[in-house]
C-alpha cells in the first residue's frame, strides 16, 4: 500500500482524526458522489454479495450527497458498535490498526475530481465509505474488521505488518465470495470501482482461487492495476473462523522458509475456480 505522510497534520489530532467538515463540500463535491454511487448502484444488484447490498440499505446510503459522519455513525453504532472517523488521507499503520481494534473505521472525507474518477492513489470518501462501510453493518465482518486491527498491532512486534497487508488486501479490498453456485462481490476496492466490478467476476483474465490463509500470505498483490487473482471465500463466519481462531505467530514463523508467490502463479494445493488465462495483465505489458 502507498505509504502515508510520516507526518502528523498540525489540524489532526494525536490520533490523526480530523473533523470532517460536512458543511464545507460544495454542490460539485455532493455531485460527484450521485454520479459515482448512481454508476455503481445500477450494476451492483446482481454482482455484489447481499449483505453489503443490506448494508447500503440499512445504513441510508443511497440518499443524495456524501453522507454526514456523524449521522451515519449513529446508524452503525445501534448494528455493530462501528464508527466512522475522518482523516487527511493514509494513515501510518499503528494509528490504523488501533482504530480498527476499536471498531472505528477510518476514512478519507476528500471527493475525487473528475480527472480521477476511475483512478486515484489515495482512498477518498467513496472509496471509503461506499467501499467499506456497508459490510460493517454486517455483525461477522464487523467482528473480522476489529480482530484484524488486533491482529496489526501483534504483527507490529513480530516484524510481519507486511504478511498481515496481504490478507486485508485479498480479503476487505479485493475478496470474492462464493454465494450458491455464483462468485460475488465483497472487496471494498472492488465495489468502489466500476470497471473492476466488472473484471473480477466476469473477465476470463484473473486467477479465481479459494481462500487458504497461508497460501494467500505468501502472495504478491498488485497496486498498479486489476489484481491477477482473487481469492474466494465460503462465507463471513468461515473467514472469520479461519482468521480469529488462528495463532497467526506460529504461521509467521512457517511462512519465512516458503518462497514468495507471484501475483498470477497457480500452486497444485489450489482450489481452482478459474484458471486466469491473464490476457488482460499480458496486454499491459505489450508481451
Ligand atoms: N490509512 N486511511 C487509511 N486507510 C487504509 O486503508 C490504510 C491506512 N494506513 C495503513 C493501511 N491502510 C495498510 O497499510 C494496513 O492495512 C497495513
Ligand atoms: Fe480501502
Amino acid at each position: 500500500m502507498a505509504q502515508p505522510a510520516t507526518e502528523r497534520p498540525a489540524q489532526a489530532a494525536e490520533d490523526w482524526t480530523i473533523p470532517q467538515d460536512w458543511e464545507a463540500y460544495t454542490p460539485q463535491d455532493h455531485a460527484m458522489w450521485d454520479r459515482l454511487f448512481a454508476r455503481q448502484a445500477a450494476m451492483l444488484p446482481e454482482r455484489a454479495v447481499k449483505e453489503f447490498m443490506d448494508g447500503l440499505d440499512v445504513l441510508r446510503l443511497s440518499k443524495s450527497g456524501i453522507p454526514d459522519f456523524a449521522e451515519l455513525s449513529d446508524r452503525l453504532m445501534k448494528l455493530t458498535g462501528w464508527q466512522v472517523v475522518a482523516v487527511p488521507g493514509l494513515v501510518p499503520d499503528r494509528i490504523f490498526f488501533e482504530h480498527l481494534a476499536n471498531r472505528r473505521f477510518v476514512a478519507g472525507r476528500f471527493i475525487r475530481t473528475p480527472e480521477q474518477l476511475d483512478y486515484l492513489q489515495e482512498p477518498d470518501v467513496f472509496h471509503d465509505v461506499f467501499g467499506h462501510v456497508p459490510l460493517l453493518a454486517h455483525p461477522a465482518f464487523a467482528d473480522y474488521m476489529q480482530a484484524y486491527g488486533e491482529g496489526g498491532l501483534r504483527a507490529d512486534g513480530l516484524g510481519a505488518i507486511d504478511r498481515l497487508a496481504r490478507l486485508y488486501w485479498y480479503t476487505v479490498e479485493f475478496g470474492l465470495i462464493r454465494q450458491g453456485q455464483d462468485l460475488k462481490l465483497y472487496g471494498a476496492g472492488i465495489l468502489s470501482s466500476y470497471g473492476e466490478s466488472v473484471f473480477a467476476l466476469d473477465d476470463p483474465s484473473p486467477n479465481r482461487i479459494g481462500f487458504n490463509l497461508k497460501r494467500l500470505m505468501r502472495t504478491h498483490y498488485r497496486i498498479d492495476d486489476y489484481q491477477q487473482t482473487y481469492f474466494v471465500i465460503d462465507s463471513f463466519d468461515d473467514l472469520l473462523r479461519q482468521t480469529v481462531e488462528m495463532d497467526f505467530a506460529p504461521l509467521y514463523e512457517e511462512l519465512q522458509r516458503e518462497s514468495d508467490l507471484g501475483t498470477a502463479e497457480i500452486i497444485p494445493q489450489d482450489i481452482i475456480f478459474n484458471r486466469g488465462t491473464q490476457a488482460y495483465a499480458r496486454s499491459k505489458t505489450g508481451a
